[in-house]
């Protein structure tokens, strides 16, 4: 992770807790959100309707030359000359209707209206990550970029197919959101105001060896998700294999609140003024003058 080899398990890293028993029980998964800070949900969704949609996209990012030819498009290998990236806001892939259909209705709004108790509102940006080999993200809490309305607003983390350690699946800061200070400081800031780039660390120690907590991950299978509030630190590991790693990260929040208008909508606004060459202050200068 980042500059870093962290043994599972180890001091800085084990597994994330398994959550699904307490799926029909809602104030049991609020208690668990309110305790960790995330729920990890095995085959929650429709096993056949996420491998639909990632052969939908797999075909698109064949058409686009990314894919190795010699192998089948379902393994994603990577064609050596392409770069795959974030894909997210990107209706050529986030439209196919597979995709759609999972992450705006059936289980997982379900689960989203057991969670929240009330109407559901997806956020209609929908988040896709097509990440290469040798990428990963960095720590951050999600609050700096899309923290305009309510704060009742949770991520969906949905592998897109199975996502084995090597892929650099997903990792939660367990305890992350109790760190008051970062949250005061850090967690109050918003990528399109400030012109701040957004990850708070690349450096997986460093959060634990000052503020304590503890990396928390597991490799997942098609149908399973991981869920977490808006102060939840996460990142990923390093995608290690020859294969895309294809995932997306949706949001879900009470129909009712107030919502952060850069997401919603035909054409979501989106980050508008982030990664302004001419305005971008580092995430280390902000983190001296707040002092974490
Ligand atoms: O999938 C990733 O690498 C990052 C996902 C993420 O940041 C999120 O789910 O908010």
């Amino acid at each position: 992770m980042g500059p870093r080899e962290l043994e599972l398990p180890g001091k800085y890293l084990d597994y994330l807790t398994d959550s699904t028993e307490l799926l029909s029980n809602a104030e049991a998964m609020r208690a668990r959100m309110a305790n960790d800070g995330y729920l990890l949900l095995r085959s929650v969704l429709d096993k056949e309707l996420v491998l639909e949609a990632r052969r939908q996209m797999m075909e698109i990012l064949a058409e686009e030359g990314q894919l190795d030819p010699a192998f089948p498009i379902m393994d994603g290998v990577r064609n050596p000359d392409s770069q795959g990236g974030f894909r997210g806001g990107d209706r050529k892939l986030t439209d196919v209707p597979a995709f759609v259909e999972l992450v705006r209705a059936g289980n997982l709004i379900r689960f989203w209206e057991t969670f929240l108790g009330g109407e559901v509102l997806p956020f209609d940006f929908r988040w896709l990550r097509v990440v290469p080999p040798g990428s990963f993200t960095g720590a951050h809490y999600d609050v700096v970029y899309m923290g305009r309305g309510t704060l009742n607003l949770y991520t969906t983390w949905t592998p897109l197919g199975d996502v084995p350690f090597e892929q650099g699946p997903l990792a939660i800061l367990e305890g992350s959101h109790r760190f008051e200070q970062v949250k005061e400081t850090y967690g109050k800031m918003d990528v399109d105001r400030d012109h701040v780039q957004g990850w708070f660390s690349n450096d997986p120690h460093e959060l634990i060896d000052k503020y304590g907590g503890q990396w928390k991950t597991a490799e997942f299978d098609a149908g399973d998700i991981l869920v977490f509030g808006m102060f939840t630190m996460h990142a990923s590991f390093k995608n290690t294999s020859d294969c895309f790693r294809l995932s997306s990260d949706t949001r879900y929040q009470l129909a009712a609140d107030e919502v952060d208008e850069r997401w919603i909508g035909e054409k979501p606004i989106a980050h508008y003024a982030w990664n302004n060459p001419e305005k971008n202050v580092s995430m280390e200068e902000m983190r001296n003058k707040w002092g974490v």
